[in-house]
């Protein structure tokens, strides 16, 4: 049943093996003798990249002609993972290279482990850029990522007595996958003066003179599509200083050491990821990262349209950029610059342009994520355009006096200047103000925005202008790659792996939820995914776990807002709560492996102390014989995609637990309900229409909803706070010493006790463990368990993001596909 097809891959083993020898031998000048894991890894990324190549530079050729519109997609992260499988996969020719490989004394699955992953990203909001990417390619669009090409990805998290320590993550040794283009350099200029004059006819000429020049210099990522020959760009920008190697005039002068600090401080811009996830920092560096990423991109893409000799008016109809959050904001205050200071054209002529152009993606409502940068800063690294903001605000500000004469207060809370010592750049605001169209990830958080943090632009502008656009993942990676098997499985009963173009052909499935033989086929799987992450277990922890046992999965960033503090203590109640059963009792209990990974940003104490409390916990429940096989903990180090691809597949039920209203999306949840595992949840973020599709008896919902949140907290800081008792008994649990130094965990405890429980843990913590034992119950009927996981897949076609980019497409962008003439 399982379909072959191939793109453009390979013709057969022999021409796989020709290829990846000669770049053995000459690419890497080695011979096959001494060909280790290394270079077979490094030589078959060269042969197929060769194959990607050819298929990329048609792809771009045809874009060029057809001249039609490009989307842009503008974000500072993208989490792209490994590389290699999705070559093979997408361009359909890895079980060639498997044969291929093992013909040379190699196994594929080896050979792929030895990719560094290309972590360019903190979290959701960076891995949804690759799965757009992914899905960009996949349906023909014309489509350009533009990020930046970090040195160092997010950091690599070592867990040392149970600390998280983090080391840096130097990714760029070795890189098949990008190109550098030394002829594509944009000199990107910083600091100096603002200058207004009158030229010779008498026209209002304003300069940006003085300052200093970095220059950016292209890298470009072949991104390939699933099934079809299309492979676009990702373009990243790296930085690099002006004056070469030196700066000859101080060079001469003897000041050989300023002249290379100069050099380095350039090449600083584009060094290293900002690690924090929901958290603004209003660093100097960044904001040089924005414009530095921002100013090179539009360079570009305005040159690009410039050669198609049409008029500025037409600019949006060839162009449509997208902004993934408020990090790009800066590229609707440089359009405008670049159209009112360079091309000449007039203030409202640029503007009707510039807000055509340009649309932006909300990502999170959590007000210490938003994006405020000081006018003092801004006025010395970026003057004229601190000026142009301050016009844009000013020609708003009248709009919305105009509209609402009466209303005196709204102007200052509108204002994009916010009236605080220092004064503050709204990012947010400016990014609505410049873009035609505002969307959030889930329904949820798209009604959120509209009646919270952005209620009053929806006065100002009307309802239409913001909409909703749920995430979606793409199936390639979270399915067919990550759980081959289940993959091979779905596709013998659908017809084929056309599922993974089309999700919702997964509805084929609902006819065989209760099909004896293939249930069996599914829970085989399952346990072999489970066998698999258990030996990981094994290796990287020592601890030793049951496959048969329900595996309890919480990965993702660690904060607060995620809960996973709800987590630990639940699994101490659990813990309280075995050591106080009969031996009776304790025979009728499901075993379960609670399984936690993620990074907390470096300065986040509290989730670092999170992170500390699971695996104090772990090694007292780990070590306790009594217990044996009822209860492991097990905190898995380094959390990154292709671990995901690993865990995911492995769980039976995972957790998503935000405080209702504090998660915009989430994708893990859909990723890991893709794979047959069902959730446990808040009712937030996309939880809510998965539940939705998948109906209400295939999800574990619980907890208090996102409407009464503000009233909760209310009553917290009035007094009104009655502790839950189990969560008490945790907490007391905690003081003993139970798990070490309570003094180490005081923090996390006064949060809930003491300091208002913004979160809400000790609201929700009664419905949580109770929901927890419907999930020990339902998982001891295996047989209905195994329906509901095949009945949930069957219905997970929503959300895949070629749903989503499909959406986007149309409703945002305004963008057709462009198909390739021929498949060969
Ligand atoms: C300025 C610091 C900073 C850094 C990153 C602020 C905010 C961010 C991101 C917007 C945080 C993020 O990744 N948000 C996540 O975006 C996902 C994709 O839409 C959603 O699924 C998650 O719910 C949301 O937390």
């Amino acid at each position: 049943a399982w379909k072959k097809f191939q793109a453009h891959g390979f013709r057969d083993k022999d021409e796989f093996e020709r290829d990846t020898v000669r770049h053995v031998e000459t690419t890497l000048a080695r011979s096959m003798f001494n060909c280790d894991e290394t270079a077979a890894y490094a030589a078959t990324s060269l042969a197929f990249r060769d194959r990607l190549i050819t298929q990329w530079n048609r792809t771009q050729q045809r874009q060029t002609f057809s001249d039609t519109k490009r989307i842009y997609y503008l974000s500072l992260e993208f989490l792209m993972g490994r590389a290699l499988d999705n070559a093979m996969l997408n361009v359909g020719a890895k079980a060639i290279a498997k044969d291929g490989l093992a013909d040379l004394g190699f196994r594929i699955e080896d050979i792929i482990a030895q990719e560094h992953d290309a972590a360019l990203g903190n979290g959701g909001l960076g891995r949804l850029a690759a799965c757009f990417l992914d899905s960009m390619a996949s349906l023909n669009f014309p489509a350009w990522g533009y990020g930046l090409r970090y040195r160092y990805g997010i950091f690599k998290q070592e867990i040392v007595d149970g600390y998280q320590v983090e080391v840096p993550d130097y990714w760029l040794d070795f890189n098949p996958w990008e190109f550098p283009r030394h002829d594509i350099v944009v000199d990107i200029q910083f600091y100096g003066n603002v200058r207004k004059y009158q030229n010779d006819q008498g026209k209002n000429v304003v300069t940006w003179e003085g300052g200093e020049i970095v220059k950016a210099v292209a890298y470009d990522v072949p991104i390939p599509g699933f099934d079809t020959p299309s492979t676009n760009n990702l373009r990243l920008w790296s930085s690099k200083a002006a004056s070469g190697e030196f700066d000859f005039q101080k060079f001469n002068s003897g000041d050989y050491e300023s002249s290379v600090a100069d050099q380095q401080r350039a090449e600083t811009i584009s060094a290293v990821l900002y690690p924090n996830d929901n958290l603004e920092r209003g660093k100097e560096l960044r904001l040089k990262q924005q414009y530095f990423w921002v100013a090179a991109s539009l360079y570009d893409i305005v040159r690009r349209f410039k050669k198609s000799k049409r008029a500025w008016s037409e600019f949006p109809e060839q162009v449509a950029i997208q902004l993934n959050d408020t990090h790009p904001t800066l590229a609707i205050v440089e359009l405008q610059r670049i159209l009112i200071d360079l091309e000449g054209l007039e203030w409202d002529e640029a503007w009707k342009i510039v807000t055509k152009t340009f649309g932006y993606t909300n990502h999170t409502v959590l007000p210490e994520a938003l994006e405020k940068w000081s006018v003092p800063l801004f006025q010395n690294l970026l003057p004229r355009h601190l000026q142009i903001i301050y016009e844009i605000n000013l020609f708003f500000l009248q709009l919305v006096e105009k509209k609402f004469p009466k209303e005196r207060e709204i102007l200052g809370r509108v204002s994009i200047i916010e009236e605080s010592q220092p004064k503050m750049v709204r990012m947010a605001y400016l990014a609505i103000v410049g873009s035609h169209k505002v969307n959030g990830v889930a329904e949820l958080h798209s009604d959120l925005i509209k009646t919270t943090i952005f209620k009053d632009f929806v006065r100002i502008f009307g309802p239409d202008k913001f909409t909703n656009v749920t995430n979606g993942i793409t199936p390639r990676r979270w399915l067919h790659q990550a759980n081959p098997r289940l993959s091979e499985l779905i596709a013998s009963k659908t017809g084929g792996i056309g599922f993974l173009k089309d999700l919702t052909l997964l509805n084929e499935l609902e006819n065989f939820a209760d099909d004896k033989e293939f249930k069996k086929e599914w829970a085989e799987i399952k346990y072999a995914n489970k066998v698999r992450l258990a030996k990981h277990i094994k290796t990287t922890t020592g601890v030793t776990v049951n496959p048969a046992a329900l595996f309890d999965i919480q990965v993702k960033r660690i904060h607060e807002y995620k809960r996973q503090q709800m987590n630990i203590f639940g699994v101490i109640h659990r813990y309280l709560t075995i050591k106080n059963m009969s031996a009776e009792e304790r025979k009728k209990l499901a075993p379960r492996v609670s399984i936690f990974g993620g990074k907390a940003a470096p300065g986040y104490w509290m989730a670092k102390t999170i992170i500390h409390l699971v695996n104090s916990v772990g090694s007292v429940v780990n070590n306790d014989k009594d217990v044996g096989d009822l209860l492991k903990v097990i905190f898995l180090e380094d959390y990154n995609v292709s671990k995901a691809e690993m865990i995911i597949p492995a769980s039976d039920i995972s957790e998503h637990i935000s405080t209702a209203g504090t998660e915009a999306s989430g994708t893990s949840n859909m990723k890991f309900v893709l794979n047959g595992g069902l959730i446990i949840g808040t009712c937030d973020g996309a939880n809510i229409e998965i539940t939705r599709e998948i109906g209400e008896s295939n999800i574990f919902l619980f907890g208090n909803l996102a409407e009464d949140v503000e009233d909760l907290r209310h009553a917290h800081n009035y007094g009104d706070h009655s502790m839950d008792p189990d969560l008490v008994k945790v907490f007391e649990a905690i003081k003993s010493n139970m798990f070490g130094d309570a003094g180490s965990f005081g923090a996390l405890v006064g949060a809930i006790e003491d300091h208002g429980d913004y979160y809400l843990v000790s609201d929700d913590f009664h419905s949580y463990i109770q929901t927890q034992e419907l999930v020990d119950e339902a998982y001891k009927n295996q047989d209905e368990w195994i329906s509901k996981c095949i009945q949930s897949v069957a219905r997970m076609g929503f959300f895949s993001s070629d749903r989503c980019i499909n959406e986007y497409a149309e409703s945002i962008w305004n963008i057709e596909p462009l198909q390739p003439e021929s498949k060969n």
